[in-house]
């Protein structure tokens, strides 16, 4: 491969209703889409997932395009580039920013296997003709309307439920949705939004039969949760404080989870997310694939990554219509019973609805290889 055009897209798109979590809420949701273009003519494509604010992890959508425009395009465009792993070898220059990173790193991922002529699923090594699907709630109004929510996922067939909770929206909630639905597969995630302080308070958690709490601790923490996680019988999955390889491995020796959420954007791309997964498997500890509020091409990526065998459970991968009234890719992601069944087409799978792409722009930027 030979990258020498890329352009950058800003989108804008309206959520059916605004999601929130302890940290804020979305609803006009802004995000980065990077087209790749081959020398022989093919176009890999990439989502940028970092939100307006950096109050899930530090990038923004504008840093994100900053140092994509200054640092990472400039070391791959013209460059042959052989395999996709070769990007995160090329980009451990840079610092961190591994949304920006995943941006350019999944587009040439897309690319790689178009001109395989291989799903993108198959070049990962993934082998499942479909992925189990659960969904994400975030924090509603009022209990009647979450209620309403889990009624319909548990409609649209998803396998298990996702709620947000926060202090003061915790027990009382849990306490009210485990009398509403006794048996139905509930986990809750936190967003950073407790300290070992609310140990009491975490323990009294257990009773609600929660499949696992997400992230209660520090974003950057590893070592706190470990002691969480000695007194807790709810097993405890990280999302926010796994950002490499190493948060991973330092996660599994020392006990702070039993449950990893994978999110390639989070880890700087597909290559760094499958070695997680890898690292994972021979551990024995089970994984799923996190969501970023996605459209269809970064949900795309995430779809095809959940192929990988030690995905064993439902990740945040909701299909289109759940967050949005059009989505920019054809045909839109489904699920159906639960799953996603994988596309047998190259590359991410989807064909790119580009009059969508072109309502939803609101600004770009064309970038050409020095020759
Ligand atoms: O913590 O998993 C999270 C959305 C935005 C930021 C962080 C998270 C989430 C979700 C939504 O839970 C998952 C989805 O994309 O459906
Ligand atoms: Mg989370």
């Amino acid at each position: 491969m030979n990258i020498e055009q890329v352009k950058i897209r800003q989108l804008k798109m309206r959520m059916k209703s605004p999601f929130k979590t302890s940290f804020g809420s979305v609803q006009d949701k802004q995000f980065l889409i990077l087209e790749a273009r081959d020398r022989d003519g093919l176009t890999g494509y990439g989502e940028g997932v970092a939100f307006e604010v950096p109050w899930y992890t530090e990038e923004t959508m504008k840093t994100s395009w900053h140092v994509l425009e200054d640092f990472l395009l400039p070391l791959i465009m013209g460059k042959e580039i052989h395999h996709p792993d070769m990007v995160s070898e090329i980009f451990s220059s840079i610092r961190r920013n591994n949304m920006a990173k995943a941006t350019l790193e999944t587009a040439i991922w897309d690319l790689y296997a178009k001109k395989q002529s291989i799903p993108l699923a198959t070049a990962l090594g993934g082998q499942k003709e479909k992925v189990a699907v659960g969904v994400s709630i975030g924090i509603q109004p009022t209990h009647q309307q979450l209620y309403q929510k889990i009624e319909d996922a548990l409609e649209a067939g998803y396998q298990r439920i996702k709620v947000k909770i926060k202090p003061g929206e915790d027990i009382a909630l849990l306490n009210a949705i485990r009398n509403e639905y006794p048996d139905v597969p509930l986990m809750a995630d936190a967003n950073s939004c407790y300290t070992l302080n609310d140990l009491a308070l975490l323990q009294e958690l257990d009773q609600y039969g929660l499949l696992m709490i997400e992230q209660p601790l520090g974003a950057n923490d590893i070592v706190q949760h470990a002691k969480l996680q000695s007194q807790l019988k709810t097993p405890i999955c990280l999302d926010e404080s796994i950002t490499s390889y190493e948060d991973a491995e330092a996660a599994i020796d020392l006990g702070s989870c039993k449950v990893m959420n994978i999110k390639y954007a989070r880890v700087g791309g597909l290559t760094e997310a499958k070695r997680i997964h890898d690292l994972c498997a021979k551990h024995e500890m089970e994984v799923w694939c996190g969501g970023m509020l996605e459209s269809g091409i970064g949900r795309a990526h995430a779809i095809a990554l959940s192929t990988l065998a030690n995905f064993t459970l439902p990740g945040d991968t909701a299909g289109s219509t759940h967050y949005w009234e059009e989505d920019i890719i054809t045909p839109e992601i489904t699920v159906k019973n639960g799953y996603i069944s994988i596309s047998k087409e190259p590359g991410i799978g989807y064909e790119i609805n580009h009059s969508a792409i072109e309502r939803y722009t609101v600004k770009e930027k064309v970038y050409r290889a020095n020759r």
